[in-house]
Order: C-alpha cells, then sequence, then structure tokens
C-alpha cells in the first residue's frame, strides 16, 4: 500500500513537469529553425555566369553581379557549395540565378538555377 502511495505521489509530481519540458524543447527548436529560414528567404537571387566548375574541390567559380546580403559588388570569385549534386547541374558558360550566403565564414553558393539562353 505504500509503495502504490508514493509511487502515484511521484507521478503527480512529475507529470507537471512532463509537458513543460516537451513544450520547453518544442520552442527551442523553433529558435534554431526561425533564423535560418529567415536567412534563407532574405538572400536574394544574383545574376551570373559559370566560369569554373572545380568538382573535386566542391567549388564553383562565378562571374557574378552584386550580392547584396554579402555587401559584395559584382565581380568573378570563387564559391563553395551548399550540396555537391549543384555542381553537377551546371557547367562553365551556363548563365545562373543564384543565392550566396557566408556560412562558418565561407561563401558558399546555397541554390543556384540556370537560366535558359535567350
Ligand atoms: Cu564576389
Amino acid at each position: 500500500m505504500k509503495y502504490i502511495i508514493v509511487s502515484s505521489m511521484l507521478l503527480a509530481a512529475l507529470s507537471p513537469v512532463l509537458p513543460a519540458a516537451a513544450q520547453e524543447m518544442k520552442t527551442d527548436a523553433m529558435h534554431h529553425e526561425m533564423p535560418a529560414a529567415a536567412q534563407s528567404n532574405a538572400a536574394p537571387k544574383v545574376s551570373g555566369e559559370i566560369r569554373k566548375v572545380d568538382t573535386d574541390a566542391g567549388k564553383i567559380t562565378i562571374r557574378h553581379g552584386e550580392i547584396p546580403n554579402l555587401d559584395m559588388p559584382g565581380m568573378t570569385m570563387v564559391f563553395r557549395v551548399a550540396s555537391p549534386d549543384m555542381l553537377g547541374k551546371v557547367k562553365a558558360g551556363d548563365q545562373v540565378l543564384f543565392t550566396a550566403e557566408k556560412n562558418n565564414g565561407a561563401l558558399t553558393v546555397t541554390s543556384i538555377e540556370l537560366v535558359p539562353a535567350k
């Protein structure tokens, strides 16, 4: 009898904590997701021309227009790519629209799409 009382008291003591903890985790996860989502929404598409694709190094050279979110004027430069399959989608000479962001200090192409030739 004593055990039953103790365990039900324990349950009663713990049960209010569980939903609170779950709530806290959910809130925490949302805090982590929101900046990333806001960031990729904020990154504007920039036009560029592929100059070189270096599949081995996971890098791509793009002659690009102004990149407002990186505060960068137009130039030709090397970017990392967020995902290696981006490198298979483009080749030197292709006109593209892409988004670039700074990830851990490295300028990284986060999305890329071909612009059909006119
Ligand atoms: Cu640049």
